[in-house]
């Protein structure tokens, strides 16, 4: 059976464990650009099986919280580029998560401070992170405008033009797309933001043509052995929900199984919340079949909420690789300290968005 101190290949890479780092959005970046302390942390945590970067927006319209990168602009892809050298000379291997917020931004972080886009003019009940004058809050999101379809070739030529440069110019070594949390993706899949009427609105296949359209030009510019994607089925994050989302992902996973993906990731259940949400029950598994099922050769990475007990089950039940979060963001040798049993530091809440090294590069290793 395998552990997670195992390693296993997923798509180009050997990764030497199957402890993975979850992304994780941190607000460290001013004007979107990746900083010397951002390269700092991140190398503090190469010991990773693979490292997931923070959700990194692919465009201006993209963005929605205040300082979270980019990957569009030169110095963004110059202070990546710093970020993975150190992560490599720490021999750890990085994916940059590449995001399109959708309807979850405010008009003040838009350009031209114009509406965010959604595929339906309906507002997110949740908020965003917004920093005013130095002093950062969470503030309710703006109302979007719904995209014309004739933007949406624009949007999945910046999935594909991130995804090259992340590639080329960054030395990343793959790209997640963020399909997860009730992101621009997630808006599109799912009937309670997505009441469209035309190819990208209604039946399944609809729903989910804008998502498959972004990952099959990430693919066609990377490879699918530098791809992974995330998904949260079921989750309720930025007010999103699906009236029948088991035949929804089990559609979309079929749909992936031939793009040779290094690995399909997993909410399960609330995103950083319950793993079982009582009136939306869904069936991980049976996910894991469908994709298996059509071909999916991917490796099978789940996250949310998990010890090393947990993860040691997972494995036991067929998943690949366990993505910690909040574990990371407090432990930089999280492989060594599960290896050992030893004990965690916890995690400081207060400083998970915003700020500077406190809270985020000085956490002790053993
Ligand atoms: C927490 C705060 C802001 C953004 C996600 C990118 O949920 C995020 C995010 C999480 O995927």
């Amino acid at each position: 059976m395998p552990t997670l101190f195992d390693s296993i290949q997923a798509g180009k890479l050997h990764l030497p464990n199957r402890i993975v780092m979850a992304p994780l959005t941190r607000n460290r970046a001013p004007d979107a650009v990746p900083t010397p302390l951002m390269a700092e942390y991140y190398a503090q945590r190469a010991s990773a099986g693979l490292l997931i970067t923070e959700a990194t927006a692919i465009s201006a319209q993209g963005q929605g919280y205040s300082d979270v990168p980019g990957l569009y602009g030169t110095e963004q892809l110059d202070g990546w580029k710093r970020v993975t050298d150190a992560v490599h000379q720490r021999n750890g291997r990085i994916f940059v998560q590449l995001w399109h917020v959708g309807r979850v931004s405010h008009a003040d972080l838009q350009p031209g401070e114009q509406k965010p886009v959604a595929p339906s003019p309906i507002t997110a009940r949740t908020k965003t992170y917004l920093i005013k004058n130095g002093v950062g809050s969470f503030v309710p999101t703006s109302e979007p405008r719904a995209l014309d379809a004739t933007e949406l070739p624009q949007i999945v030529h910046e999935y594909r033009h991130a995804a090259r440069h992340a590639v080329t110019t960054c030395g990343f070594d793959g790209v997640e797309v963020h399909g997860a949390n009730g992101y621009l993706l997630d808006q599109f899949l799912k009937t309670g933001s997505n009441k469209r009427t035309d190819d990208y609105g209604g039946r399944i296949e609809n729903r989910a043509r804008l998502f498959l359209e972004a990952m099959r030009a990430v693919v066609g510019e990377v490879g699918g052995a530098r791809t992974g994607v995330r998904i949260s089925p079921v989750t309720p994050a930025n007010d999103v929900h699906d009236d029948n989302p088991q035949p929804l992902f089990e559609y979309l996973v079929r749909e992936l199984a031939p793009l040779g993906l290094a690995y399909i990731h997993v909410i399960e259940g609330a995103t950083g919340g319950p793993r079982e949400i009582p009136d939306r029950p869904f069936d991980y598994a049976a996910l894991r079949d469908a994709y298996r099922s059509a071909g999916g050769k991917g490796a099978w990475m789940v996250n949310n909420g998990y010890d090393k007990a947990l993860a040691q089950q997972a494995l036991a039940n067929g998943a690949d690789l366990v993505a910690f979060g909040k574990l990371f963001i407090s432990n930089p040798d999280l492989v060594e300290r599960l290896r050992r049993d030893a004990p965690l530091n916890e995690p400081d809440k207060t400083t998970f968005y915003g700020g500077g090294a406190k809270g985020y590069t000085d956490y002790p290793v053993l």
